[in-house]
C-alpha cells in the first residue's frame, strides 16, 4: 500500500539543544493532532539521531541525511549505514541536489550508497530532480531518467519496494520558488510511469513519490492534492514545529 509520508530534512541547522527542543515540540504536537496515518520522519544532523529514536517512541520517524558507500574502514568523518542503523534510525536521504552539487555525488556512487542503506535496512529516500538549466533546456525528463536508471534501476523487485522517491527539482530548494502542482505532478506521473514499465504496476503504485523544494503549509494541500503526490520532503518548514506538523497535518 503507498504510504503518505512527510519528512523534515533540518540539513546543517540546530545544535545539539536546539535539535532536542525543537523535536520535542514537534513529537507533541504530532502525537496530539495527527489523525490519519500518514508518517512524519525528522531527517536530522547526525549528531541528534540517537537522541531523536529514544525519544521518537515511534510517533516521528528517524533517518539520517546521507551515509556513506563502504561498509566500514578509513575514512575519516564519515558515517556508515550499519552506525545508523545501529541507532534505531529508519531512513535515509540518498542523492539530495546539496550533496550532488557540493560533494560531485554521481549516479554511480549514489547507487552505492543505496545498496549499503538497504544493506541495513534502511530505508533510502532517494531524490532526483533538474536544474534550473536542464528545466529550461528541455532536458530534464532525460535527467530525472538517467538518475532513476544508474541510480536505482539496477535493484531487484524486493529491494525497490523499500525506496521512497523524493522529486526535489534544484531551481525549487532553497529559492522560495515552487514547482506549480501541474508541473510537480507531471514529473511525478512520468517518475511513476518508469518505475511501472522497470517493475510493473503493482510496485509503481505501492512507490511513495514525495515533493521537496520550497514545500509550505500554504502550498501543501494542493500540491499534495495529486494524484502521484504522497507526501513531501520539507527543508526550512521543518525547522518550525508549527509549519512542520500543519504539512504532516494536510493528509489529516
Ligand atoms: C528544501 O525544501 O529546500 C529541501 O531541500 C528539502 O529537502
Amino acid at each position: 500500500m503507498r504510504k503518505n509520508i512527510v519528512a523534515g530534512n533540518w540539513k546543517m541547522n540546530l545544535d545539539y539543544q536546539e535539535g532536542i527542543s525543537l523535536f520535542s515540540e514537534i513529537i507533541n504536537m504530532v502525537r496530539d493532532e495527527r489523525k490519519g496515518d500518514q508518517i512524519a520522519v525528522i531527517c536530522s544532523p547526525f549528531i541528534h539521531i540517537n537522541s531523536l529514536v529514544q525519544l521518537s517512541s515511534g510517533v516521528v520517524k528517524i533517518g539520517a541525511q546521507n551515509c556513506h558507500q563502504n561498509e566500514s574502514g578509513a575514512y575519516t568523518g564519515e558515517i556508515s549505514a550499519k552506525m545508523i542503523s545501529s541507532t534505531g534510525a529508519e531512513y535515509v536521504i540518498i542523492g539530495h541536489s546539496e550533496r550532488r552539487q557540493y560533494f560531485a555525488e554521481s549516479n554511480a556512487v549514489l547507487a552505492e550508497k543505496t545498496n549499503i542503506a538497504l544493506k541495513h535496512n534502511l530505508k533510502p529516500i532517494f531524490c532526483i530532480g533538474e536544474t534550473l538549466d536542464e528545466r529550461e533546456n528541455g532536458s530534464y525528463f532525460h535527467v530525472i531518467e538517467k538518475q532513476l536508471e544508474e541510480g536505482l534501476f539496477h535493484l531487484s523487485p524486493e529491494q525497490f519496494a523499500h525506496v521512497i522517491l523524493a522529486y526535489e527539482p534544484v531551481w525549487a530548494i532553497g529559492t522560495g520558488l515552487t514547482a506549480t502542482p501541474e508541473q510537480a505532478q507531471d514529473i511525478h506521473a512520468f517518475i511513476r510511469n518508469k518505475v511501472d514499465v522497470k517493475y510493473g504496476f503493482n510496485i509503481a503504485d505501492d512507490t511513495s513519490i514525495l515533493y521537496g523544494g520550497s514545500c509550505n503549509p500554504k502550498n501543501a494541500e494542493e500540491l499534495f492534492a495529486q494524484k502521484d503526490i504522497d507526501g513531501g520532503l520539507i527543508g526550512g518548514a521543518s525547522l518550525k514545529s508549527r509549519d512542520f506538523v500543519d504539512i504532516v497535518k494536510t493528509f489529516n
